[in-house]
């Protein structure tokens, strides 16, 4: 499919704040706004395996479009997931229902490496990606901007070495602790096929990207400057590079390093155009340390989202304004789970656009 000649964009408030531009109203999405809370999903869920659905452009496109069909969004974030590049450098990865994602065979020793295969052609091996990016641009009809997003390097080698989620990540620690140049070595790897495959995605058709280091808050400050912002740093900076060689537009970037508020004033200064926060800090803390130059999003605590219509309103109000005296994208902290109502996300974005813009 062509993806040289997409709809024009209708309504760019997402794309304006993010790179500082002033906005008729606040834009808003929700992490995990396509998802099992949406009993559309879960119908189509029934009948397919999670990575099918991934990997099939029309069923990814499907889901994607779904919560814009319900709530007033202001964006689109491709369905996917991050662990699509374990996938592609070898790794099996099954999506177990009530439990998430396994690694029946993660990595043990640093010889393990040997196994992964980083020569990847990203091109060809995460061609589903791009296909459903350029079919969703066009089936969006230039309604709202697309979010290309990946996993970073460090949230990988988590999952690659637990083998799946868990509560301390102890055994992918032990590496940062006792295999460093390894480590080294399988987070220079990853990055090079994050900058590729992020660069990709926007040839095919995404207009802004989010960089998910969902695991940075297991590290602290001294395993967070070696082991994790270098990374985050090249592929902002790769990126930029390879878009430029490729002949392309440039894009925002938003970079969400979960629980690591210890790194905000490094982060704000890495070069990303956003940085998209959890709940555990308060927006005017997060402000005064990041300054006005970058956009924040966030951070409302997605449990939140249980609460009565009318106290959704009203938590989501105040935040909105305490946001809003500098650029700013209204997001969640983290993703929806499966069992939240619909109505609760409803009540969210509802109540961030009704919220007057004073600055
Ligand atoms: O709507 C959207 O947000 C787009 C789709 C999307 C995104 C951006 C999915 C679909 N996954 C992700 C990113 C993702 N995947 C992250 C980063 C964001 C975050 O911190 O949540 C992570 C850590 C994953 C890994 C993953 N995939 C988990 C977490 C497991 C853990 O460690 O506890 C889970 C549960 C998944 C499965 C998954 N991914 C997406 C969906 C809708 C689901 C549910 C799976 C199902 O239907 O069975």
């Amino acid at each position: 499919m062509d993806s040289s000649k997409f709809p024009e964009l209708k309504n760019d408030s997402l794309l304006r704040a993010a790179t500082g531009r002033s906005v008729s109203r606040i834009p808003v999405w929700a992490m995990r706004q396509a998802g099992r809370y949406l009993p559309e999903f879960r119908q189509v869920r029934e009948k397919h395996d999670f990575f099918e659905m991934c990997r099939t452009p029309e069923l990814a496109c499907q889901v994607t479009l779904q919560p814009l069909e319900r709530f007033d969004l202001d964006a689109a974030i491709i369905f996917s997931d991050i662990l699509v590049i374990p996938q592609a450098v070898g790794m099996e990865v099954k999506m177990v229902p009530k439990q998430g994602p396994v690694f029946p065979d993660p990595l043990q020793t640093p010889d393990d490496l040997q196994k992964l295969n980083f020569s990847v052609d990203v091109h060809t091996e995460l061609k589903y990606v791009y296909d459903a990016i350029t079919l969703t641009r066009h089936r969006l009809e230039g309604k709202v901007p697309l979010i290309g997003f990946t996993g970073a390097p460090w949230t990988l080698m988590s999952y690659m070495i637990e083998g799946g989620g868990s509560k301390t990540m102890s055994k992918s620690k032990a590496w940062l602790y006792r295999h460093r140049e390894a480590s080294h070595k399988l987070l220079g790897n990853l990055t090079e096929i994050i900058v590729e495959y992020l660069s990709q995605q926007v040839v095919a058709g995404a207009q802004l990207l989010q960089v998910f280091e969902s695991h940075a808050g297991f590290l602290g400050r001294a395993l967070f400057n070696e082991f994790c912002l270098p990374y985050l740093v090249r592929i902002r900076d790769g990126v930029r590079a390879r878009l430029s060689a490729l002949g392309q537009d440039k894009v925002a970037m938003t970079i969400f390093a979960k629980d690591a508020h210890y790194a905000l004033s490094d982060l704000a200064a890495s070069g990303y155009e956003v940085i998209s926060l959890d709940w555990t800090i308060e927006p005017q803390t997060a402000r005064k340390i990041v300054g006005n130059g970058v956009t924040l999003q966030g951070n409302l605590d997605p449990c939140a989202l249980y609460a009565k219509p009318e106290r959704i309103r009203e938590l989501t109000n105040a935040m909105v304004t305490e946001f809003a005296s500098g650029p700013y994208i209204a997001n969640l902290g983290h993703g929806m789970y499966p069992d939240m109502s619909p109505d609760g996300l409803a009540a969210f974005v509802n109540a961030v656009h009704e919220t007057k813009i004073i600055a």
